[in-house]
């Protein structure tokens, strides 16, 4: 249970410019706080790696480049005054790389299992890519995202006709399932946003766990204040940003 001033700080987190090592005490006392694992898997050609490039440098190439193996970028932010960085590791699709980038599948923290909302057959192979992913990872370590892309290619009608299968797949996945465009850059932050604050209260709570050697209560330990009613801890646990099933 997380408590609602985390949540608060959550909801406004800012994107920081890169930080050179960072010498803060939170940083040092709380090193598994600093960053969490992502990886991108799904098809090759589904947009894995525009996607990421979208949310890391704000760029988007229509030229197509194969990724070869895997790759890799950092982001970082700030979030309740603690620098945080989601490590993004971007897969290749093609079939000859699948056992280079399987090996980096270990210890993510979220999985995200890509398709293109223009091409179903993509869709139906997300199955396959998150049960290699997940092979490689204590069963329920990971939080699991589907994530339809190339939304300015569909019209508003064709898009949710596509996401009927694709949320019906997300909840058999129990994923949470999100739309998005690298091109327009239409709910890239809000979709990056939503894995690093997951992300972020999961490793607040495995420490406070390992701290107390228990379950973690609410108002425990001095990095996070309790504010706001009781109704409103409730509402604000489980926020659902735009394009989120
Ligand atoms: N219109 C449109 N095109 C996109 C979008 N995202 C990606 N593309 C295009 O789709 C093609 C494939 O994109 P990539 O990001 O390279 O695909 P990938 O999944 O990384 O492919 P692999 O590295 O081979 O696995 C490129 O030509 C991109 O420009 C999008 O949101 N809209
Ligand atoms: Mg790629």
């Amino acid at each position: 249970m997380l408590p609602v001033g985390l949540w608060h700080e959550l909801q406004k987190f800012r994107v920081s410019p890169p930080a050179p090592e960072c010498r803060c005490v939170e940083c040092k006392t709380l090193p598994e706080l600093s960053l969490s694992k992502v990886v991108v898997v799904g098809d090759l050609y589904v947009g894995k790696t525009s996607l990421i490039h979208r949310f890391c440098k704000n760029v988007f190439d229509c030229n197509y480049k194969a990724t070869i193996g895997v790759d890799f970028e950092i982001e970082r932010f700030e979030i309740a005054g603690i620098p945080y960085s989601l490590q993004i590791w971007d897969t290749a699709g093609q079939e000859k790389f699948k056992c280079i980038a399987s090996a980096y599948y270990r210890g993510a923290q979220a999985i995200i299992t890509a398709f293109d909302l223009t091409d179903v057959q993509t869709l139906e192979h997300t199955r396959q890519w998150l049960e290699d992913a997940l092979r490689e990872n204590e069963p329920g370590s990971c939080f699991i995202f589907l994530v339809g892309t190339k939304k300015d290619l569909l019209s508003r009608a064709a898009c949710e006709q596509a996401e009927v299968e694709a949320v019906h797949l997300a909840k058999e996945m129990q994923a949470e399932y999100w739309s998005v465009s690298a091109k327009t850059g239409e709910n890239v932050k809000a979709f990056f946003s939503r894995v690093a604050a997951l992300a972020f209260e999961q490793s607040v709570l495995q420490h406070l766990e390992r701290r107390s050697g228990s379950q973690p209560q609410v108002g425990d330990g001095d990095l996070i204040h309790m504010e706001g009613s009781p109704s409103e801890n409730q509402e604000s646990k489980r926020p659902s940003g735009p394009g989120c099933c």
